[in-house]
Order: C-alpha cells, then structure tokens, then sequence
C-alpha cells in the first residue's frame, strides 16, 4: 500500500512537469491549418503524424544536422462526472485528475532523423457507473476491446510514444515508428485511422509529393502490430494482431486544390499470419473468403476509404469527405442491391473569416439499415469483427474515430488566432453507440410496450467548451473549460447527467 502511495505521488508530481499532443501542441495543429487554408499547395498531404517540430531548442549542430530537446509540454485535465475525451493518443481521461508528459530529443540531418520522445501519463480514475459489459470493465457491444474504465484503480502507463527511425532519400521515407498514424481529411473523425489510441509500432515506406506532369501523387504503406489491453478477455493466445494498411492520394494538375485519396487497412490475428495475409491488403480483388477456406470465412478483418479534400485558398475555404466502408459487398448482386452496406462517413468544412476559422464536422458510423432485415450475422457496427475479436482498436482504445461504433457526431467551432493567443469555442453532439440499442430491440417481441419506450435508451452527449493557447517568451499556456449534458446515461432512460471538464497544459520553451 505504501509503495502504491509512493508510486502515485511521483507519477503526480512528475505529472506537472509532462508534456502531451492535446493542449498546447493540439493548438499548434490548428494554427498550421489555419494557415494552409490560404496558401496555394499543389497536394494537400493525407498521411499525417501527429509529430510537431516547432521551436525546439537546437542543443547541438553541425553543417548538415542538428540535435534538438523536444520542449517539454505539460497536460493536465480533469472531469467532474464521467470519462471525456478523444483524439489524446494513449491517454484515456477519465473522472477525478488526468496527465500526460512528453519530451524527448530529436536528431535532424538529410538522410536520418531520430526522434526518442517517449511518454507517461496517468488517470486518476475514479470510480463511475458504467453500462454492463462481457469485460467487466470493457465495452457494452462484443467482438471489440474498447474499455469504458481502465479497471477500478488508478491507471498509468509508459510507452515509446511519438519515438521514430526516418531514413530520407529524395522524396522515398522508410520509417521505423511508435507514432500515430492519421489518414485522411477529418479533423476530428479521420474513419480509418486517428489519434485517438496510443501509436502502434510499425514500418511505413512511402512517399508524401512525387511531382508529375499530370499532378502529385502520394503513397504510404504500414504494417505494424496491435496489442489487446488488459480489460478484455482472458485467451492469452490471441493478444496481438497484424495491421496492414496503406494510403494512396492524387491531386490533379489541371483542378487546382483538389487532392483524392485511398485508404484501406486490414488486420489479422497474428495466429493465422502468412505471407498471403500480409500480401492480401495490396490484392485489388476485394473477395469475401479467407484464402484457402470457404467463401465467407473471413478470417482477416479489411476497412477503405475514400477521401475528397477540396480547397480554395483565395476565399480561404476547404470542403472535405471521407466515405468508408467496414465490410465489402462480396459480390455485385449485392452490390447493387444495398451499396449502403456497411457504409460510414465524416463531411467537414472549414473557412477563414479574417483572423476568425469556423469549422463544421459531422460523422456517421451508424449500421446500415438492412442488418434489421437478417441473414448478414451480427457485426455490421463499424470497428467490429468476430475473428479479429478485439475489433479496431490498439491497447483497449479505436484506431479509427474516438466517437466510436455506431455512433454520429455533429461539432461546430468558431476560433481566433491573434499574434500570441488563439481562442476557440466549440459546441459538439455525439449519439454514442446508437447501434447497441438498435442491436438489443431487434426482436420486435422485447421492445418495452409502455414508458419508457426503447427509444428513450439512446444516449446522446451535448458539450460546450471554450479553450485558449497563450504564448508568452518561455511558455504557451493552455487552458479548457467544458461542460457535458449526458442524457440517457449508460443508456439508461431519463439518467441525466452533467460533467465539467478542466484542463491546463504548459509548455516550456527553451
Ligand atoms: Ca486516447
Ligand atoms: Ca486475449
């Protein structure tokens, strides 16, 4: 008990020394978006790595290298009720005090660059109802590991974070990385990968901008390893499984602006892993049977995407859409019969407004509609899969978007840049896992016959939140204030319940 006491403090100490990708550096994202929205590109990147380099102190250098200390850059947040947040990387906050700390050193020269930046965080993770779950502590829907509570105690963990091995040649990157991935347009709802979980260890080969006489193109190839957390089942032979994806995008010479991607993952239990397995996402005949088994049995778990990022930088606007898909329509019959099958999107924009940026995001995950109708199993809810039992996720939290399966969203915000502070206010929905409920009243004969109805077990969160970046001479300051309206709580109907969300991050500036 003593030592646990001890742990706590040190972690909560070193705590307020750390350094995290929300807060401040989440800031430095936007204020580089907001910038490129009025500049001329000829290809806007759809592979991106939530790494910033921005003013980090150079310690040593040479002709053509340079060795720098990450600034280090503290996270704190807290909720008053209830578990909060996406897009935070490994970090998982939940209700009472949460942290994250990140620094590092980066090594920059033509060919190589090596960035050791591993990071520590910590939830203090008090305890709160959470809806019934298989797991105990795990999700309400099966076939995914996707905890609602890391377990009943506080939690901390320590990884290689955005830690990475570049070699650079002309344009090619070959890179051996702890990092995120994030692919696609979405600012908050990427669909095939995101932030939101911790980074996975993994290769990429790729290029970002080959220049052509007919436009740019870029490509990027991953296979990397995924890992089950400690809140799901109790198989130790299925703990770990391949991730195979890659990006492809294309931005026409003659409309200027538009860039149109491709992305498609596959995942697999390491189990059945074979050369065909780690060669089938590069297989252009999408085929419903796992090789060498009856058709249907499917025994590798496969996501697309297509993407539109549009932009026009002399009004200073950018229209965007990633359209996905969770499972393939086998052949063409079906096709053609429910090209809805499985279907999910995010849509966005963005516009600048003088020294104001209001953007739009909505997303859909839901269920396609014909899984009422039978016969295609269970599983149609996005991120799911019956073989590759711990669905989408990396260490019990989604690879894909943080509002998770057969959920929508709508977020709105309006943000300031001036010289040293940015400001921004957002109002955000989120109907969290419509599908859940959906899935429960299938059977007509279990629906409730009186009040309260089926219906009123949907759960929706209302958030509205105001944050600011303030620069001064050695430190950015960020701070959050949000607060959440929970209306069918653990989709319990008529549980109403509020939560404040506080959230202060430093970083120092050597
Ligand atoms: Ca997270
Ligand atoms: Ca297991």
């Amino acid at each position: 008990m003593r030592i646990k006491t001890i742990t706590l403090f040190v972690i909560y100490i070193w705590s307020t020394f750390i350094f995290a990708d929300v807060g401040v550096l989440n800031f430095y994202n936007d204020i580089e978006y907001y910038n490129r929205l009025s500049l001329e590109v000829d290809h806007i990147s759809q592979y991106k790595e939530g790494f910033i380099d921005k003013d980090n102190r150079v310690l040593l250098e040479g002709d053509s290298w340079d060795f720098k200390i990450f600034n280090p850059t503290l996270f704190y947040s807290f909720n008053s009720s209830f578990s909060t947040g996406i897009n935070d990387g490994a970090l998982w906050q939940g209700k009472g005090f949460n942290g994250q700390l990140e620094t590092g050193f980066i090594f920059n020269s033509e060919n190589i660059v090596i960035r050791l930046l591993p990071e520590i965080w910590f939830a203090q993770n008090k305890d709160f109802e959470i809806a019934p779950s298989k797991y105990l502590y795990g999700s309400v829907i099966t076939c995914i590991d996707s905890y609602q509570r890391p377990g009943n105690e506080t939690y901390y963990d320590i990884n290689l974070g955005k830690s990475s091995l570049l070699f650079k040649y002309n344009i090619f990157e070959a890179e051996l990385s702890s990092d995120n991935i994030i692919l696609g347009p979405g600012r908050i709802s990427p669909i095939i990968m995101s932030d939101h979980s911790e980074g996975f260890y993994h290769i990429r080969l790729g290029f970002d901008e080959w220049k052509s006489p007919i436009g740019s193109f870029e490509y990027n190839a991953f296979i990397g390893k995924l890992d089950e957390s400690s809140f799901f089942d109790e198989d130790e032979t299925n703990n770990s499984n391949l991730i195979t994806a890659y990006n492809f995008a294309y931005s026409p010479v003659f409309i200027p602006g538009l860039t149109l991607g491709f992305n498609r993952s596959l995942t697999a239990p390491m189990s059945v892993v074979s050369p065909q397995i780690i060669f089938k996402i590069f297989d252009p005949f999408i085929a419903g049977g796992y090789i060498g088994e009856p058709f249907g049995y499917d025994k590798t778990d496969q996501r697309m995407s297509i993407v539109i990022d549009w932009i026009f930088p002399e009004s200073g606007f950018k229209a965007y859409t990633e359209i996905a898909k969770n499972d393939y329509s086998t052949n063409i019959e079906l096709l053609l019969r429910t090209p809805e099958h499985t279907l999910a999107y995010t849509i966005g924009f963005s516009k600048i407004l003088g020294d104001f940026l209001l953007e739009f995001e909505h997303t859909d995950l839901q269920e396609s509609r014909e899984y009422v109708l039978g016969g295609l199993g269970g599983g149609g809810s996005f991120y799911r899969h019956h073989i590759v039992s711990q669905g989408y996720t990396n260490n019990g939290q989604l690879l894909g978007a943080g509002i998770g399966s057969g959920s929508d969203s709508q977020t709105l915000s309006l943000s300031h840049f001036l010289k040293d502070r940015t400001l921004k206010a957002y109002i955000q929905r989120i109907a969290i896992n419509k599908d859940y409920i959906y899935g429960k009243y299938l059977d007509p004969d279990n629906r409730p016959s009186g009040s309260p109805y089926a219906v009123d077990e949907l759960q929706f969160n209302i958030r509205l939140g105001f944050k600011g970046l303030f620069d001064f001479d050695s430190v950015s300051m960020f701070a959050e204030f949000a607060y959440d309206y929970r209306s069918a709580f653990n989709f319990i109907p008529y549980e109403k319940m509020n939560n404040i969300y506080l959230a202060l991050g430093l970083q120092y500036k050597f």
